[in-house]
């Protein structure tokens, strides 16, 4: 598989730190795009401002980089304006839950046509590894060095809850559900959220093996029901067809 065909030579090589998972994430999303055949010159990819923002500088397909928690407004206009593109949004979880978390949960309740794909290294690592909304209790970051007090959001129950119609999660090491998971969510008609937990090695000083390990051994599959849905599950936990945004709108018009 070339993944070269997908990629913009002129901006290797990624300003990713040595170990980062987003490159993992970036060849789940090119063998997703490969597998869900869709056209490519219908496709258009956004991105906020982060580390995982940079996704829409690799990409070389028609992409947007936009300001730091405005990716999904930006992508709304843009699905809006022309519904027959396939909109797809990388955010890191401060992006798309801490400055952008209204932009959030307000596409999920509007069910707009997007896929949004948050990478969740559970801190801020652009800007040195400040605490995020994702950030477990008791979790050593820059911001919190004596262990954060604040109870994290579950990115995959906030989705739910506010409405959105696919909600997914897996890791950078269970890479062949993501590339399924991500092919799956952009043939979703209606407002699509995979969470994709990472790590960041340079702020959380482990190595990207540890990292590794950590997910292969902490995260398990399952199918559990909205109330049983743990931090560490992983899967496809809501899939459901209901009217979407766009053909609404559009529908008044014409
Ligand atoms: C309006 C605004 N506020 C703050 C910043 C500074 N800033 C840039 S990146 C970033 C954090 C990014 O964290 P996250 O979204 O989790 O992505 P990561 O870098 O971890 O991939 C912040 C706070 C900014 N660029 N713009």
């Amino acid at each position: 598989m070339k993944y070269a065909e997908y990629l913009r030579q002129d901006a290797l090589p990624t300003l990713w730190c040595p170990g980062c998972l987003n490159g993992v994430v970036l060849a789940s999303f090119i063998r997703a795009m490969r597998k869900s055949k869709i056209d490519r010159e219908r496709t258009v990819v956004v991105s906020g401002i982060g580390c995982s923002g940079r996704m829409s500088q690799y990409l070389d397909l028609f992409t947007v980089h936009t300001t730091h928690g405005r990716a999904l407004a930006f992508a709304t206009g843009i699905k809006l304006a022309n519904p027959s593109l396939n909109v797809i949004v990388f955010m890191g979880d401060g992006d798309a839950l801490a400055i952008g978390g209204n932009h959030f949960i307000h596409a999920c309740r509007r069910n707009i046509d997007l896929t949004a794909i948050v990478i969740n290294n559970r801190l801020y690592g652009m800007t040195g590894g400040q605490a995020a909304p994702t950030t477990p209790e008791g979790e050593i970051t820059r911001t919190s060095p004596y262990g954060n007090v604040e109870r994290p959001f579950d990115l995959v129950k906030l989705a739910i809850s506010a409405g959105a119609t696919y909600v997914a999660r897996f890791t950078a090491y269970h890479v062949r559900w993501l590339e399924k998971s991500i092919a799956d969510a952009i043939m979703h008609k209606g407002f699509s959220v995979i969470e994709v937990v990472t790590g960041c090695p340079t702020h959380q000083k482990k190595k990207p093996a540890d990292i590794l390990e950590f997910l292969k051994s902490n995260f398990k599959r399952s199918d559990a029901s909205f109330e049983e849905i743990r931090p560490s599950d992983i899967g496809v936990f809501k899939k459901e067809i209901r009217p979407e945004f766009c053909e609404k709108v559009w529908g008044l018009i014409l």
